[in-house]
């Protein structure tokens, strides 16, 4: 898989805040069922905690062909030999990260409205994350863009656009027919009882928001 690929599809955060499972176990089984791609979120460990924990997520992703992603920090992705990261918009800029990186890794960017959107499309990254999409129980959200946000960036940015926040098996095919070219989620699989479960209804509901488009 070349690590710059176009992205998309079924994005699976795993942060170990809101789950009481291993990340690691719930990457085996999401990889085995389909997953395109996982993010490591890393809110409390760091140095060799954190590193040990990447470690295991990569050689999971590696056998599976899933990429992986860090979040916020480059040096734990180049470490880990993730294949990108993942900024927030108070992260360090992109350029320092694509120095840190080279050329080859995926560099991906949050965005939380129209402006930031833009403004991410001139940048020199590979995809940019658009949300909150919906109400989410991860995440404290005043107001959702809903499928009409996801309409109009579609219409204004060419890059691969990510599409984040309340999106579960409900709603996962209506903000691909509405153009988003993946969804990313925490709790639609890190609270579900059967993590298989959760992931194939996930990329079923991709699907036939593809197949209707
Ligand atoms: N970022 P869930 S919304 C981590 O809008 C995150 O950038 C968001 O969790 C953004 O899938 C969000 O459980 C929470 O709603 C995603």
């Amino acid at each position: 898989m070349p690590n710059r690929g176009k992205i998309g599809g079924l994005y699976l955060i795993l942060d170990q805040q809101y789950t009481n499972r291993d990340i690691v176990s719930i990457a085996i089984e999401a990889a085995e069922t389909g997953v395109d791609v996982i993010q490591y979120r890393e809110k409390i460990l760091y140095g060799k905690g954190a590193l040990s924990v990447a470690k295991r997520l990569r050689e999971v992703t590696e056998e599976a062909g899933v990429m992986f992603i860090v979040n916020d920090d480059p040096a734990l992705a180049l470490g880990a030999g993730a294949d990108g990261v993942h900024l927030g918009q108070e992260d360090i800029p992109v350029d320092v990260a694509r120095r840190i990186l080279g050329r080859d890794k995926v560099i991906g960017i949050s965005t939380h409205s129209m402006e930031e959107a833009v403004d991410a499309g001139r940048l020199d990254v590979d995809y940019i994350g658009f949300g909150p999409i919906f109400h989410s129980v991860t995440k404290r959200v005043t107001s959702p863009h809903g499928l009409e946000g996801v309409r109009r960036i579609r219409g204004s940015v060419s890059m691969p656009v990510i599409v984040i926040g309340g999106i579960d098996q409900g709603n996962v095919s209506a903000v691909i027919r509405a153009g988003a070219d993946g969804a990313a989620v925490i709790s639609a699989v890190l609270s579900a009882p059967d993590v298989k479960k959760a992931v194939s209804e996930l990329k079923e509901g991709i699907c036939s928001g593809r197949n209707s488009l």
